[in-house]
């Protein structure tokens, strides 16, 4: 269709829409994923897509199999399991499942056929360096971020080398074990690198002590931001380790460094431990808390995303109260079309084009494919419905600032943010 500079009509605003979105690259600011010299950390290929945590947890629900004979599998033979139940015993509909197919599919694969031997051939022909060029270009990805935990011993030595690859690749440097399990594991692994901690926390010394830790991982990583993934039940202001974390090492840092502070709320860790990874549920949280971390810290910068439905629109509200705050994407049990298309159309009608719509979380590197191609079509909808209202009361719009628009939703908001 040839588009006027002045677009007037729906059928005008849904074709350059759709061009403009497809046409976006994306930063993506919240994944598992990993560069090449991480090793096995990276993952991708079509047994790490089934056996995604998400559909572990479905495949208990419509297998005999226990949880200790599952676990006593190889990963290929629980890629089996989770094919032949999920895909072949019942229709692949839940997204977990319907992502698996629209990635095959997207990949050139045959979906009509079923046959798991030949997607296994597909990948064991590839490397993950071309499969990584595959998938960004596939996904329209340019760049996303990991989640770097410098306790984790199969990654913080390869942060000791100094050469962590693809630069598509940037750092999170996550702080769940330091926030989390600070008296459990935190404290001794720092006293063993040389710090000068103990394990209440509550002394000058011992604050300077983690400051100097989070300086030291900030220097090492860049890292975009700092994060951690609290329970529902996280209070703020709070008289414990945590309290004493925030308010002496991690805020003072965030501030001096200009590293924002990403905060993930409402996640119930080990509902059920048989489930491993897959175990975790969700939460309603009372977020007075944020409202006080936010308004006792202006000139901080927070992240934040939450995992309740329940939560959303009121996280919109504190949106509109607080500058220092950019709210992102739609994090693991809302990562689903019906409620990604709620919060976005709720996050949009409260605060305008002033946040992160989405984040993949992807843990698999094929994943980019689905998550962001199935997300780019709901917010698409979402905002050609938004425009139209204008259009329909003789409002004008250009190409040009719908691309402004979308580059700032898919990536310009976040850096802005940073700067
Ligand atoms: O979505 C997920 O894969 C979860 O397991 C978590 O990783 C969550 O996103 C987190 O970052 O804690
Ligand atoms: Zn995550």
């Amino acid at each position: 269709m040839n588009v006027p500079k002045h677009i007037k009509t729906a059928d005008q605003l849904n074709t350059v829409l759709s061009e403009v979105v497809d046409n976006q690259k994306i930063t993506d600011i919240h994944t598992h994923l990993f560069s090449p010299p991480f090793g096995e950390l990276l993952l991708w290929g079509i047994d790490e897509l089934l056996t995604y945590h998400y559909l572990i947890a479905e495949v208990f629900r419509k297998s005999d199999v226990s949880y200790p004979a599952f676990w006593a599998m190889t990963k290929t033979e629980q890629a089996d399991l989770i094919w032949q139940t999920l895909f072949i015993e019942n229709s692949p509909i839940s997204e977990a499942c319907r992502g698996v197919i629209t990635t095959l599919d997207e990949l050139g694969l045959d979906v009509s056929s079923r046959d798991l031997k030949d997607y296994r051939s597909y990948f064991a022909d590839t490397t993950a360096e071309d499969f990584i060029d595959t998938v960004f270009g596939s996904s329209n990805v340019s760049k996303v971020v990991m989640t770097n935990d410098p306790f984790d011993p199969l990654e913080a030595p390869v942060w000791e080398t100094g050469d962590v690859g693809d630069t598509r690749f940037e750092a999170a440097l996550r702080m769940d074990v330091l926030i989390n399990s600070y008296q459990e594991t935190a404290f001794e692994h720092l006293r063993g690198l040389g710090y000068d901690v103990d394990s209440n926390l509550s002394t000058e010394k011992g604050y300077k002590e983690v400051r100097r830790f989070l300086e030291a991982w900030i220097q090492r990583m860049n890292p975009k931001y700092m994060a951690v993934s609290l329970p529902p039940d996280f209070k703020y202001p709070h008289d414990g380790v945590l309290g004493r974390l925030f308010d002496n090492c991690i805020l003072p840092i965030s501030r001096e460094f200009n590293v924002p502070f990403a905060l993930m709320i409402g996640v119930k860790r080990a509902v059920n431990p048989e489930l491993r990874m897959a175990g975790d549920g969700t939460g309603k949280a009372d977020l007075s808390s944020l409202e006080t971390l936010l308004r006792e810290n202006q000139n901080n910068k927070f992240l934040v995303t939450l995992l309740s439905r329940e939560n959303q629109h009121e996280l919109c509200v504190i949106g509109r109260k607080f500058k220092n705050l950019m709210i992102f994407g739609c994090w693991w049990f809302m990562n689903n079309p019906s409620i990604i298309e709620e919060i976005t159309r709720e996050r949009i009608e409260l605060l305008g084009l002033s946040v992160i719509p989405q984040h993949s979380d992807a843990r698999i590197l094929d994943q980019l494919i689905y998550k962001w191609k199935h997300s780019r079509k709901i917010i698409t909808d979402v905002l050609v419905e938004k425009y139209q209202s204008l259009i329909e009361v003789g409002w004008t719009l250009t190409k040009s600032e719908i691309e402004r628009d979308v580059d700032n939703l898919f990536g310009g908001n976040f850096e802005q943010f940073l700067n």
